[in-house]
């Protein structure tokens, strides 16, 4: 089955904290400047990422919270709109920082020659301000291939986006490994057989996460931000961060389980 050839990340809670610093607030702002007085607080907010994709998430609300009957999808396109430029002000404004070990784990697959791609539920245009902002301004050219979210048939849960992610790399799905922080998320990468690790986010933690390989707090900073291991994997390194070493290992394991199976 071989070596580990490519990471694909997930982005919103997975690169940065972006549900809780920027998303949320941003529905909430378009919401108030469109003359509604429905406020998605951090609990219901919680309970609404079940749904992925913001347009996806305004509509269920719409039918399934308020009751009402299925609203104009033009009128849910304008909304999500507005919060993608209010999303987007936050970003520039250096309001989202990325996550903890998440540039060290890029730089050291870079160095290494591990191919990096994302495979997203949401929108380009404001992940590739995210990209540029959060991370670094040549942020976009780490990443061979990006697959955001209107651009396949069915969000996550379905596996479409890493379906594609891992065709246009041209792997296997079993040379790849997939970095997620939320349950549709592990169920979208386990779906398309792609081994998967999941770093909780603010809107995950207590979650848990059935098929991943191994769940972390963060992946964390060697000797300085420790990152935690919730279950599955193996004792994490002394410095106690997720390195690309310690991923290996880990992805190692699964092939040689894999091949002890078959
Ligand atoms: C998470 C999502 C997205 C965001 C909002 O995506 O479900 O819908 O909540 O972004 P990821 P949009 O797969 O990166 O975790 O409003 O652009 O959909
Ligand atoms: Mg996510």
């Amino acid at each position: 089955m071989g070596d580990l050839k490519a990471l694909i990340f997930d982005v919103d809670g997975t690169l940065a904290e972006t549900e809780r610093d920027a998303h949320r607030v941003g529905f909430n702002q378009a919401f108030e400047e469109a003359g509604l007085d429905d406020h998605w607080s951090p609990e219901l907010y919680g309970e609404l990422l079940a749904v992925p994709g913001g347009k996806e998430r305004i509509r269920h609300y719409w039918t399934r919270y308020k009751g009402e009957p299925e609203p104009d999808w033009e009128w849910v396109k304008g909304l999500h709109e507005r919060k993608a430029e209010i999303y987007t002000e936050r970003i520039r404004a250096g309001l989202v920082p990325p996550r903890s070990g998440i540039l060290r784990l890029l730089g050291e697959a870079r160095e290494a020659g591990v191919r990096l791609a994302i495979a997203t539920t949401t929108t380009r245009a404001p992940l590739m301000e995210l990209l540029a902002h959060t991370l670094a301004p040549e942020a976009a050219d780490w990443f061979e291939v990006i697959v955001a979210g209107d651009e396949v048939a069915e969000k996550k849960p379905s596996p479409d986006a890493y379906h594609k992610a891992v065709e246009e790399l041209g792997l296997p799905a079993e040379q790849c490994l997939a970095v997620e922080d939320s349950p549709p998320g592990v169920e979208a990468a386990v779906a398309a057989d792609l081994p998967v690790v999941v770093t909780t986010s603010e809107y995950t933690r207590d979650r848990e996460f059935p098929g991943a390989l191994a769940v972390f707090d963060r992946l964390g900073e060697p000797d300085s931000e420790a990152a935690r291991l919730l279950a599955g994997g193996a004792p994490l390194p002394e410095h106690g961060a997720v390195d690309l070493a310690y991923l290996r290992e880990l992805f190692a394991s699964r092939v040689a389980d894999r091949e002890a199976e078959a």
